[in-house]
C-alpha cells in the first residue's frame, strides 16, 4: 500500500485505503440497481484519485467485478488453462460458481494470469467483494494466479443499533450513552435536511458488512415515537441512503404506541383494536419503504412499557407485532433485557442476573419464525467481564441473536483506549454448549438441535458527529471490528486490529507497531484498573464514568457485590446462593459452582469470598485487587508515552486528540486505582505485601 496522509474523519475509508484498487482497469458486470450503482460510483472515484480506470471491454480489465446474473452459466467445458486471457479468468471463475455458487451477500475471488476476478451472488455480494478487494490492497493483485477463495457471512443478521433520539432535549441527550456527539441522524427535533455524513456512515458499515440498522433509541421517548408517522417520509430517506449500501433498516417502537399516539385505552397484544392499529401503522410504512427491516423493542424493562400489563407475555408481545410485520417479510427484534430495577437491596432472594432467563426460558418454541430475541452478552449489562448470558443456551427453539456493545458505555465511554474486538472474539467463540459449538455458530444458524432457526449479531454504535466520528480516533477501530467479527467470528482480533491500522493510517510501520502496543491488551488493561475479578459495576451511577465502588450498592438497580470487612462478591450458587449457576448447561453449570474451578476472571461474579481467598493464580483476593490496579496504571503510563511518539506521523487534530484522551485516560485510571484499592484496604485492613501507597 503506497503511504497516503491518513484522514481519520473519513473512518477507514479515506485515500490510503483504496490506493491499490484505484490503479486498477476495472471492469463491472452488474445489472443496474441502487447497490450496484454505488459500487460503480466507488470504482469510478478510486480510479479517478488513483490513475486506474473503469474499462469498457472485458479483456482491458485486470480486475473483473461481476455478479452471477450477469455471466452466463458455466456450460461445463473445462477453462483453457494456459490462456492468460481475461475471459480464461471469467471462465475460471464461472466454473468455480457452478460448482457451489455464493449465497446472495457472499462472493467468490478467482486470480488467473494476472486478473482478480469478483464473482458475487448479488449487488450486496458484489459490494462485498470490492470491500474485499479494497482491503486487501496490494495483496490482491500480487500474484499471478491463486486458488478460488469463498466469501460469504457466517451471520445473516448484522446489526448495528442507534440509540439516537430526535430531539437533543431528550432526558439522556441526543444519543443515549453516545460519546462522540449529537445524532448523525437528527437534529432540531427532526431528520437532518443534509445527510452527507449518513451517506459516508452507510459506505463505511457496507464495506464491514454491515446489513441492518436500527435508526432510533430502544428507550422510545414521545416525540421518537413519532418516527413512525409523522417523521416517516424523512425516515424514508434513510432508507434510501442505506439501501443504496444493501443496508435495511429498523425502527424502535414504543409498546404503547396505540396509546401515545393515537389516544386508545390499551396496548394489550391481545386486543383486536390493538392489533389493528399495528397493522395499520405497519402498511403505512411498508408504503413508505418497500424494504423496511422491521422493529426493535425494549419492553418491560428500565420503565419501558410491555405486555406485563396486561397479564400477557413476551411471546404475545412479540407476535402481535410480528404478525402485523409477516406480510411484508418484516422482523422483530425482541430484546431480553428485561429484570426489575426497582429492588430492594435488603432482598438477597432476587438476583438481576437470572431475570433474564426466568422470563424468556419457558416461552421457548413460543415465538413466531420472525421474532428474533436479542440477548445482551452477559446476564448483567455490557459489563467489562461477565460470562456468557445462560439464555444463549435456553432458547433452542427461536431464533437469536447475540447483542454486544460498540458504544463504551461502561469501557471508558470513548475517553479510554479499550479496543473490544478482543473481548467480542472471546465471547462470541465461547463454547456454551459443552460441545465444539460456540455463541456464534449457534447464533449463525449452525449445530443447533432441531432445524436452524438463524439469529445473528446485533450491537450499539459508537458514532456520532463528531468531527473524528467517535470522540477517540481509536475507538474506530471496535466500530471495524465490530463488523469483521460479526461476518466472520474467527477472525483474529489482533489481525483485525492490524487491517484497522492499515487502511486508516496507511503503511508507517511505527505507527502500525506503536498502535498495537496501545490497543492489543487495553481491553484487559481497562479490566485491571476497574472492578476486580467479575463482580461488575463499581462506577458512578446514572452516568456510569469513573470509579464509584459502592455507587449502586443500595440502589434498587439490582447490581451489588456485597463487600464487608470479611469479603466479596455475590453467591450464585445452587448450594448457598441465588441459583443462577443452575441456569447454565454442563459443564459450566458446575464449573462456576464450585469456587476451587470457577475461573478467577469471574471469580466475584459467582461467589464470596474471604478477602484472603487464594486464586488459581496464587495471589488472594485483596491481593490480586491491588496489584492489577497498580499494574494497569502502569500500562496507562506505557500508553501514554507511546502515543506521545506518534507526533507528525498521524494528523494534527488526530494526535491532539489522542493527547488529550490519553490524558485523561490516565487521570481516570489512577482514580480507579487509589478508590479501589484505598477503598478494600480499609475495609479488611489487609496491607499491600508490597508496600505500595495506599490512601
Ligand atoms: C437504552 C443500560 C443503559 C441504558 C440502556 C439500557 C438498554 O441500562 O445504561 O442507557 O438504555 O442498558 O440496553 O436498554
Amino acid at each position: 500500500m503506497t503511504h497516503t496522509p491518513p484522514a481519520a474523519d473519513q473512518l477507514w475509508l479515506g485515500p490510503a485505503a483504496w490506493a491499490a484498487l484505484g490503479a486498477r482497469r476495472i471492469h463491472v458486470l452488474a445489472p443496474d440497481t441502487d447497490v450496484t450503482r454505488a459500487v460503480r460510483q466507488d470504482v469510478v472515484a478510486a480510479t479517478r484519485a488513483h490513475g486506474g480506470a473503469v474499462v469498457e471491454q472485458l479483456e482491458d480489465a485486470d480486475l473483473v467485478l461481476a455478479t452471477l446474473a450477469s455471466v452466463e452459466p458455466w456450460d461445463g467445458s473445462l477453462p483453457a488453462d494456459d490462456a492468460d486471457t481475461v475471459a480464461t479468468a471469467v471462465h475460471f471463475a464461472q466454473q468455480d460458481a457452478g460448482e457451489r455458487a455464493p449465497v446472495p451477500d457472499g462472493f467468490l475471488v478467482v486470480r488467473h494470469g494476472g486478473v482478480t476476478v469478483v464473482l458475487a451472488g448479488d449487488g450486496a455480494g458484489l459490494l462485498h467483494g470490492l470491500h474485499h478487494v479494497q482491503r486487501q490492497g496490494e495483496a490482491a493483485f500480487a500474484v499471478a494466479d491463486a486458488d478460488v477463495e469463498l466469501h460469504e457471512p457466517a451471520q445473516t443478521i448484522r446489526m448495528l443499533d442507534h440509540w439516537d433520539n430526535i430531539a437533543a432535549d431528550t432526558p439522556m441527550g441526543p444519543v443515549e450513552r453516545g460519546y462522540a456527539g449529537a445524532s448523525i441522524f437528527y437534529a432540531d427535533g427532526r431528520v437532518r435536511e443534509d445527510l452527507g455524513r449518513v451517506e459516508q456512515y452507510a459506505q463505511a458499515l457496507a464495506s464491514i458488512g454491515i446489513n441492518a440498522v436500527g435508526l432510533n433509541n430502544v428507550n422510545v421517548h414521545r416525540r421518537e415515537a413519532e418516527l413512525l408517522t409523522t417523521h416517516l417520509p424523512d425516515v424514508a430517506r434513510i432508507a434510501a441512503i442505506f439501501r443504496a449500501r444493501g443496508i435495511r433498516v429498523f425502527l424502535s417502537v414504543d409498546f404503547a404506541a396505540p396509546i401515545t399516539l393515537s389516544g386508545m385505552e390499551t396496548s394489550d397484544p391481545l386486543d383486536e383494536g390493538v392489533r389493528a392499529w399495528w397493522a395499520d401503522a405497519v402498511a403505512r410504512v411498508y408504503e413508505t419503504i418497500p424494504d423496511f427491516g422491521g422493529f426493535v423493542v425494549k419492553a418491560d424493562s428500565e420503565g419501558r412499557p410491555g405486555p406485563f400489563a396486561y397479564g400477557r407475555d413476551h411471546a404475545d408481545g412479540a407476535n402481535m407485532l410480528a404478525r402485523a410485520l409477516a406480510p411484508y417479510g418484516g422482523t422483530v427484534f425482541w430484546r431480553a433485557f428485561v429484570y426489575n430495577h426497582t429492588q430492594d437491596w435488603r432482598d438477597r432472594s432476587t438476583d438481576r442476573a437470572r431475570a433474564a432467563y426466568d422470563h424468556f426460558a419457558p416461552l421457548d418454541g413460543k415465538f413466531d419464525e420472525n421474532v428474533v430475541l436479542q440477548v445482551k452478552y452477559g446476564p448483567l449489562d455490557f459489563q467489562v467481564r461477565e460470562p456468557v448470558s445462560p439464555v444463549l443456551a435456553a432458547m433452542g427453539d427461536t431464533r437469536v441473536a447475540v447483542e454486544l456493545q460498540v458504544t463504551q458505555e461502561y469501557s471508558g465511554q470513548q475517553k479510554h483506549v479499550c479496543y473490544l474486538g478482543t473481548q467480542w472474539a472471546e465471547i462470541l467463540d465461547f463454547r456454551l454448549w459443552g460441545d465444539e459449538r460456540t455463541v456464534a455458530d449457534v447464533v449463525g444458524g449452525r449445530g443447533r438441535v432441531g432445524g436452524s432457526p438463524v439469529g445473528g449479531i446485533t450491537a450499539v454504535s459508537n458514532v456520532g458527529d463528531d468531527e473524528l466520528w467517535t470522540g477517540h480516533p481509536l475507538a474506530q477501530a471496535n466500530l471495524y471490528a465490530f463488523g469483521r467479527l460479526a461476518w466472520d467470528a474467527t477472525l483474529d482480533p489482533v489481525e483485525v486490529l492490524d487491517e484497522w491500522i492499515g487502511l486508516t493510517y496507511g503503511a508507517d510501520e511505527q505507527v502500525r507497531a506503536t498502535l498495537h502496543a496501545v490497543m492489543d491488551d487495553s481491553w484487559l488493561t481497562y479490566e485491571k484498573y476497574t472492578a476486580p475479578l467479575g463482580v461488575c459495576f463499581m462506577v458512578q451511577p446514572n452516568h456510569h464514568y469513573g470509579p464509584s465502588v459502592d455507587g449502586y450498592e443500595y440502589s434498587p438497580w439490582g447490581t451489588y457485590h456485597f463487600a464487608d470487612r470479611d469479603g466479596i462478591g455475590v453467591d450464585r450458587t445452587r448450594a448457598t446462593g441465588t441459583g443462577y449457576t443452575g441456569q447454565y448447561p454442563p459443564p459450566w453449570r458446575d464449573l462456576y459452582e464450585a469456587v476451587d474451578t470457577c475461573p478467577d476472571e469471574l471469580l466475584l461474579f459467582f461467589h464470596h469470598v474471604p478477602y484472603g481467598h487464594e486464586l488459581q493464580s496464587g495471589v488472594s483476593v485483596v491481593q490480586h485487587i491491588y496489584d492489577t490496579h497498580f499494574a494497569g496504571v502502569e500500562r496507562v503510563e506505557e500508553m501514554v508515552a507511546a502515543v506521545a511518539t506518534l507526533e507528525g506521523r498521524v494528523p494534527g487534530a488526530t494526535f491532539a486528540r489522542l493527547q488529550e484522551r490519553l490524558a485523561e485516560q490516565l487521570r481516570s485510571a489512577r482514580e480507579w486505582r487509589d478508590h479501589v484499592n484505598t477503598y478494600f484496604y480499609r475495609k479488611s485492613g489487609v496491607p499491600d505485601a508490597h508496600g505500595r501507597t495506599i490512601h
